[in-house]
């Protein structure tokens, strides 16, 4: 790839203040402590210590290691920009644990060397070994990053030697790849820290391999006595295996793989300029947002899989939209813009980092989805599933299977880094949020500090501050939601120049000095947007949205049978700040509604009688803030006339 695009060094991107700021210090001060009592109380630490035995409590489990790599990752992700002794003592602890408990030919899993050391690589579908080795290679590679310490990074680099040694096309090697896609990407990673080009190939052979005949998932089934076409899921499509990657069109199977393979063909398309893995990319990029994901950003409709379903089934109630699936799809977004160049891909980032990542964390960050429904009503679960009449579907403190609480922490304690994307020449500017930004062109040093109310007003000063002067280009995005904008530099109005090589950008290019400074105004209109006429649970509904924010309806604000409601839709929509002891200061959106007069319904379930309709203001929040308050009804999509 000629001019390569590079995402920023964390250490160089600080965020502020404003909404951002927010999270992270909440991230910092409540969610990594909290999480890692919980890692510690529900015995996955003590799982590193091999101790287990048949009859004690609390059994390590198959993929513990990868909610102890993620939280490390968060962690230490979350030291570079909170330094913090206790923290750094944590990891180190753990980090002793797991050296003093790796094999000596480099294996580590607590599951299989305190349950079934017989059974390691023996069920590469099912089991998750090399998916748990990808997490621990993530949270490796972020400590080095984070402190230079290189004990976990060695500690991993012998485990990747280890399965470089165990997998691959030469005859003494297992042809296998993992069902739950993961290492990979990591080990992209690890090539890119270590610059060992041995895990880059390793990685390549598991995307290759990946989907190709005679299946491996078969082969080794056959070999521990079972009928591959047993398995449970019927089909490789629920873990990608199903074709070989490069002739995979569709978006399939279960969502969280899904996303992380694809991240992992994007980096290795970019790393190998393969073009034909990049266009394989696009197609299923392509056919993820324009048939299958949610307005949210959520990806996965169903519980069944926790994955795809068919195209334009977009269902509320019963959605999956695992957290974790939407911050894979924020991940792949970012890499698909580097390797790209689109606001297509920038947008979809944006779209699901305020939503359906968002609301995967309450606002104290204490508490936790998994999956994160369109709609919920007092009875019926995340999926829909009635679970008796008092019950209501809340944030959890934390879940058996917990790969989402660990994985929010650490996006947002690495988010910074994903603000911008740097290439040789040029600055691209992707999330609008108060921050610091540090950066060499040219052996050049360059400041860039953003202020802005953003998310919640559309006005963005930029202030650029290069060591000398220096000319570059400077590309800012225009949000898919923004009204009319304008542009000044330096106090003059100047005339916008949309960018033919980065669709939806705008590009300004020169030579930039000392006290330059642009300031970006974006009207912030309230959009009524629909769903696609085959979208049939959406038909005859709007979703609202401001901003970045898709909004919703709740109980506690707009009364029972929010389904009842009916949208005005060609009246007065407005925004208004609000504060709430709950949320904090938001602005929330008011709209003209009609819904029937409940007054005749009394002992009805049905009536012969067209009922009186009643006219009344609904208020809608945004959706990342649901169940932040009362529990009661939430709907996302809302009837309009
Ligand atoms: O299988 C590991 C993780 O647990 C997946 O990514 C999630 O979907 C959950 O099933
Ligand atoms: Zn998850």
């Amino acid at each position: 790839m000629k001019n390569r695009l590079y995402q920023p060094f964390l250490r160089d991107v600080k965020v502020t203040d404003g909404f951002w700021k927010q999270k992270m210090d909440i991230n910092q001060k409540n969610t990594l402590p909290i999480q890692y009592k919980q890692c510690l109380e529900t015995g996955r630490i003590d799982a590193l210590k091999l101790k287990w035995k048949e009859g004690m409590q609390n059994k390590p489990h198959i993929f513990w290691d990868s909610d102890i790599g993620k939280w490390i990752e968060a962690a230490a992700y979350s030291l570079v920009n909170y330094p913090d002794n206790s923290i750094e003592e944590k990891i180190d602890y753990i980090i002793e644990l797991i050296d003093k408990a790796q094999m000596p030919d480099g294996y580590f899993n607590s599951y299989f060397q305190s349950c079934d050391i017989e059974g390691r690589w023996k069920n590469l579908r099912d089991n998750h070994e090399l998916y748990c080795a990808g997490h621990l290679i993530e949270g490796a590679v972020a400590y080095f990053y984070a402190t230079g310490k290189v004990k976990f990074l060695r500690i991993v680099e012998k485990f990747a030697d280890h399965i470089a040694s165990q997998f691959g096309r030469e005859e003494v090697k297992r042809r296998g790849y993992c069902g739950h896609e993961e290492i990979e990407l990591a080990l992209i990673k690890l090539f890119r820290v270590t610059n060992n080009k041995k895990y880059l190939n390793l990685a390549k052979y598991f995307v290759d391999e990946r989907g190709s005949l005679p299946y491996y998932f078969d082969i080794e089934a056959k070999d521990r006595g079972e009928d591959p076409k047993k398995f449970w899921a019927n089909s490789y499509e629920y873990c990608q295996a199903h074709l070989p990657v490069r002739q995979q069109k569709k978006v399939v199977g279960h969502a969280v793989r899904a996303m992380y393979l694809y991240c992992a063909m994007t980096d290795l398309a970019v790393e190998t300029d393969d073009k034909q893995l990049l266009n394989a990319c696009k197609i299923l990029w392509n056919d993820l947002v324009t048939k299958k994901m949610h307005v949210t950003g959520g990806i996965g409709q169903t519980h069944a899989n926790e994955g795809f379903t068919t195209d334009y089934d977009l269902p509320n109630e019963s959605a999956y939209l695992e957290t974790c699936a939407s911050i894979g799809l924020f991940l792949w977004a970012y890499r698909m813009f580097n390797a790209s160049l689109d606001s297509k891909y920038s947008n979809i980032m944006e779209l699901a980092l305020y939503n359906g990542i968002a609301s995967g964390v309450s606002i104290d960050g204490k508490r936790f989805l998994y999956g994160n429904p369109l709609a919920v009503h007092p009875g019926f679960n995340g999926n829909g599933q009635y679970c008796g009449e008092n019950f209501h579907y809340q944030r959890s403190d934390w879940f058996s299977c917990a790969c989402c609480p660990p994985n929010i922490a650490r996006l947002y304690a690495s988010l910074p880094s994903y603000i911008y994307s740097l290439s040789k020449d040029a600055l691209f500017l992707h999330i609008y949020t108060d921050s610091e930004l540090m950066f060499k062109l040219a052996e050049k040093t360059i400041q860039i500090i953003q202020k802005t109310k953003m998310p919640w007003e559309g006005r963005i000063l930029i202030q650029i501050i290069p060591e000398t002067e220096l000319y570059f280009k400077f590309y800012l995005r225009i949000p898919d939601w923004a009204g009319k904008f304008s542009i000044k530099i330096n106090g003059k109005k100047a005339k916008i120049l949309e960018s033919k090589e980065v669709p939806g950008y705008i590009k300004i290019s020169k030579q930039w000095k000392k006290g330059d400074n642009i300031e970006l105004s974006i009207e912030m209109p309230i959009i009524q947007l629909e769903a696609h006429p085959a979208a049939r649970q959406n038909c005859g509904k709007i979703a609202i949205k401001r901003g970045p924010f898709i909004y919703c309806l709740e109980e506690i604000d707009n009364g029972k049978n929010l389904n009842d409601i009916c949208l005005l839709r060609k009246s007065q929509f407005t925004a208004k700040k609000i504060r709430d002891k709950k949320i904090g200061n938001f602005i929330a959106i008011f709209a003209n509604s009609i819904k029937r007069s409940e007054k005749k319904w009394k002992n009805k379930l049905y009536s012969k009688e067209p009922s009186t309709l009643e006219k009344r203001k609904v208020m809608a929040i945004p959706y990342a803030f649901w169940g932040n308050r009362k529990a009661g009804e939430m709907i996302t999509w809302i009837r309009a006339e």
